[in-house]
């Protein structure tokens, strides 16, 4: 028979599908699903990453739309960014030329994959009507306080020449950094996560967002997200880093003349372990603690080991003594003052509290310097502890320790808490969103700079502030664009400057979602009411490399929002699935390594056919041409099933004389007819069962297995034909949100009405409930397995399939595939014609 030619089935249905506005969402909408993946970076081409995670999307998409929702499936484009001033540096060209471009060739790309877009909602991040309500939305954060301006210590990449935030500095070793550190943003050693440079540190003023004002929001609400997984969970809340604990507070008295003005002076140091605050024999301090600063100037030694410390990671357990000492509050003893750089400027005080007797790092800083080891916690069963040699750093009982003594670790926290010297306390390791960066490509911050007024937002009305004609520069171009920066203040109309920082594009990508449901909304950046019908994102599917930032970022933009009062909702995503990665020869498939396969090399089809079909979407899974030709075969044999199957009726049609309608023997009741629209029957609940948990591969496992099935009744005049044609039907829909362009022209084989991508999804003709309870069982343990079927020599849950038949009696059966169906029965044995159906096929 004929072989499908796929790219021109392919471009022929994506071609209908345009022209009927199949993707278009209806709006109103009235049973709303709204089906998102991560829009792409315009970094120039789509790669095997994109394409699974949109296959993914697409799958999901074109199958609720089946089953009668209202379902959104935009697209658009995350525009602005470094790399594309990057390249448009290489190439002698603008960002925006070399944007534009990419966005084309991308967008014909995802078109050749035949993915279902809503267009008419394209959004593209580096468009003025876009990015308008970036700094619409920055000043409406402005004005609730949720935006900063404060001079800080940053990342700096020497060869991007901008600021980086922490989480764009990667470990040098290239590993995933966020979940790697435990403390600290101290980012020196680590590289920009673009270009790979060593990052260094610059003083700056700069612009955040406050994000950390939703610190605990953020970090609660985790637990409520059962829809997403476990680890990005994790990630976030080792980002957000809560530690509770609590702060003591030493006097501080300067031991010489020189040190006097440091009396009085008090320092918090932050412990999650205030059990153990009568062991505290020191106190260190970061070499960035407000009253280190003070010392230096006075102390040449503090100053050079300051100095020396500065922009190193691994200072080790260096440190430096002061000439101050510190009263410990609870035994009035005189303890020493550190330096330390093991004590990190910006995780809880700045300040610890050295307990060498309980802490593996305070042992080994006391060890080198002779420091006391005093012993404030003992092992509650009375053992026996390798102290002074060795910290004991579990919980125990307190010995030593005054009133104390005797009290169990909690307790001791918790009493311990009510001296005055104590106080509760929580630390994050979260900080500010820092969003300026010193760069052309990105949303200009609209602030304008008054000697007068100071920082003055930008007017609503005078939005968005348009960036200037692009010139090539090592720093910042917008610094170079003198005329653009000269502007009146909005308020006293005198001479001003605008602000030449632009934001991050996470900024862009912080709300995108919010966009696509009202993009042409003129009055803000989306419509309320709108968006509280469409959120949260049902599903939302991305790589896992945005665990923490950008899905960070959305979730604190939503609750933003809401407290502004532009939203009701308070958390974006319902559904969240990380997509696994595509390896080619044991490594994940990319450019730079040289093993990438092209989205087009074996046919849209094929590659979303296979890359669903390979392993679970969250699954990494092994890029083989073998299982490549399998996805393809696949098709080619549902194309010439059907084919063989028209060319058969239109035989019998002819022989009948009639040019359709049913055959003369089909009221007769058929045993094979029965058995064949049960499994058409089991087929539909079980496929629609594994689209609903995005478990493709099993789909397309399913449907293989069907396929199989109903070949076997292909040779089969009628009275088969019916249940036979029902199985072509059904196999078709069911593949169709997998194999669309395929699909739709099975349909138009098998002379169906309109399109199978607005068929409506088929429905099982009897009760499943046995089905249901089939599947029950399958998830069952091995042992009932066991039980059920008295078969004890059971290996592999997987190799036995438990059937529910409808006399409710229970069965069970071999489903490898080499099994002989006959012989394979291991529980009851079906009935007689089946086996027989099976044999004969065999
Ligand atoms: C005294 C103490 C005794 C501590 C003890 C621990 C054990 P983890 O260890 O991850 O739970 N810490 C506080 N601020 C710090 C800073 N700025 N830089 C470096 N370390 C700092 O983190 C909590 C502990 O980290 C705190 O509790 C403190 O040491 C240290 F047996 O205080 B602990
Ligand atoms: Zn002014």
């Amino acid at each position: 028979s004929r072989r499908y030619d796929h790219a021109k089935v392919q471009e022929y249905w994506q071609h209908v599908w345009e022209r009927e506005g199949v993707f278009e969402c209806p709006d109103p909408a009235e049973n709303p699903t709204y089906v998102l993946g991560m829009f792409p970076y315009t970094s120039g081409s789509l790669h095997m990453g994109h394409i699974r995670n949109y296959a993914i999307t697409d799958a999901y998409a074109r199958y609720r739309r089946m089953a009668g929702d209202d379902v959104l499936h935009p697209m658009g484009w995350d525009a602005f960014g470094l790399p594309a001033e990057n390249a448009a540096y290489e190439r002698d060209t603008d960002p925006e030329s070399w944007t534009r471009a990419c966005i084309e060739r991308m967008r014909d790309d995802l078109r050749e994959m035949g993915f279902g877009y809503d267009w008419s909602r394209e959004i593209t991040t580096c468009d003025p009507e876009y990015y308008r309500w970036n700094q619409w939305l920055f000043t409406r954060l402005h004005e609730a306080g949720l935006v900063e301006y404060d001079a800080a210590t940053v990342n700096w990449c020497p060869d991007c020449e901008t600021v980086l935030a922490d989480a764009q500095v990667e470990t040098s070793t290239g590993g995933d950094d966020e979940r790697g550190r435990t403390h600290g943003h101290d980012h020196a050693g680590g590289v920009c996560w673009r270009c790979g440079t060593a990052v260094t540190q610059r003083e700056l003023d700069q612009w955040f967002f406050a994000i950390t004002d939703y610190a605990d929001e953020l970090y609660d609400g985790l637990d409520d997200l059962e829809g997403w997984p476990e680890g990005v969970r994790d990630s976030q809340r080792n980002w957000i880093g809560r530690q509770e604990g609590a702060t003591v507070a030493f006097d501080i008295d300067g031991a010489s003349a020189s040190s006097a003005s440091e009396d009085g002076e008090t320092v918090e140091a932050f412990t999650t372990r205030l059990d153990t605050v009568y062991g505290a024999t020191y106190l260190a301090l970061a070499p960035g603690h407000d009253l280190v600063s003070g010392l230096a100037d006075r102390d040449e030694s503090v100053a050079r080991y300051v100095e020396s410390v500065a922009g190193t990671d691994d200072a080790g357990l260096s440190g430096i003594e002061t000439d101050l000492v510190a009263t410990h509050p609870f035994t009035g003893e005189e303890i020493p003052v550190y330096v330390a750089a093991y004590v990190l400027d910006d995780v809880g005080t700045g300040a610890v509290m050295g307990v060498p007797a309980h802490n593996e790092r305070d042992h080994a800083f006391a060890a080198e310097r002779d420091l006391p080891v005093r012993q404030a916690v003992e092992p509650v069963d009375g053992s026996e502890t390798a102290l002074p040699d060795e910290p004991y750093t579990d919980d125990g009982m307190l010995t030593d320790s005054g009133e104390y003594d005797g009290l169990a670790s909690t307790a001791a926290r918790d009493r311990l808490l009510a001296a005055d010297a104590a106080a509760e306390a929580t630390t994050y390791r979260l900080r500010d969103w820092l969003i300026s960066r010193q760069r052309y490509w990105g949303t200009p911050i609209p602030i304008v700079h008054c000697e007068d007024c100071g920082r003055v937002p930008v007017p609503d009305e005078d939005l968005p502030v348009e960036l200037p004609e692009y010139v090539q520069t090592t720093g910042n171009p917008l610094d170079a664009a003198e005329e653009w920066k000269r502007t009146a203040c909005p308020d006293c109309g005198g001479e001003a400057t605008r602000e030449t920082d632009t934001m991050d594009t996470f900024v862009d990508s912080s709300w995108y979602f919010l966009r696509y449901l009202s993009p042409d909304f003129e009055d803000a950046p989306f419509d309320q009411e709108t968006a509280d019908e469409w959120l949260p994102v049902d599903v939302y599917v991305g790589g896992e490399e945005h665990a923490v930032l950008h899905l960070l970022y959305i979730r604190f933009f939503t609750r933003a929002l809401a407290d502004l009062g532009l939203l009701n909702r308070r958390e974006p995503v319902d559904r969240l699935i990380n997509q696994g990665t595509v390896l080619h020869g044991g490594e994940k498939m990319s450019k730079s390594k040289g093993n990438a396969v092209a989205p087009h090399e074996y046919g849209a089809e094929t590659t979303r056919l296979f890359v669903l079909s390979a392993a679970h979407p969250a699954q990494d899974f092994e890029w083989t041409v073998k299982d490549v030709s399998t996805a393809y075969d696949f098709q080619q044999t549902l194309h010439e099933m059907v084919e063989r199957y028209t060319a058969m009726r239109s035989r019998s049609d002819r022989a009948s004389g009639e040019e359709s309608g049913p055959p003369a023997d089909r009221t007769e009741s058929v045993p094979h007819d029965a058995y064949l629209e049960r499994e058409i029957d089991r087929t539909i609940a079980a496929v629609t069962d594994e689209y609903d948990r995005f478990r493709f591969h099993r789909v397309v496992g399913e449907l293989q297995r069907f396929a199989r099935l109903l070949r076997r009744y292909a040779g089969y005049e009628p009275p088969y034909r019916f249940a036979y044609a029902r199985g072509l039907r059904v196999l078709t829909k069911l593949v169709a949100p997998i194999a669309p362009a395929l699909a739709e022209e099975l349909w138009h084989l098998l002379e169906e009405d309109g399109l199978v991508a607005e068929a409506p999804w088929p429905e099982p003709l009897r009760d499943v409930e046995w089905y249901r309870i089939e599947r029950e069982l399958v998830r069952t343990t091995l042992d009932d397995v066991r039980d059920i079927t008295g078969v004890v020599d059971i290996e592999d849950p997987d190799e036995i399939e438990i059937v529910v038949a409808e006399d409710w009696k229970y069965r069970a059966y071999h489903t490898a595939e080499e099994a002989d169906p006959g012989d394979a029965i291991v529980g009851e044995i079906m009935g007689e014609e089946a086996i027989q159906r099976h044999g004969d096929a065999a």
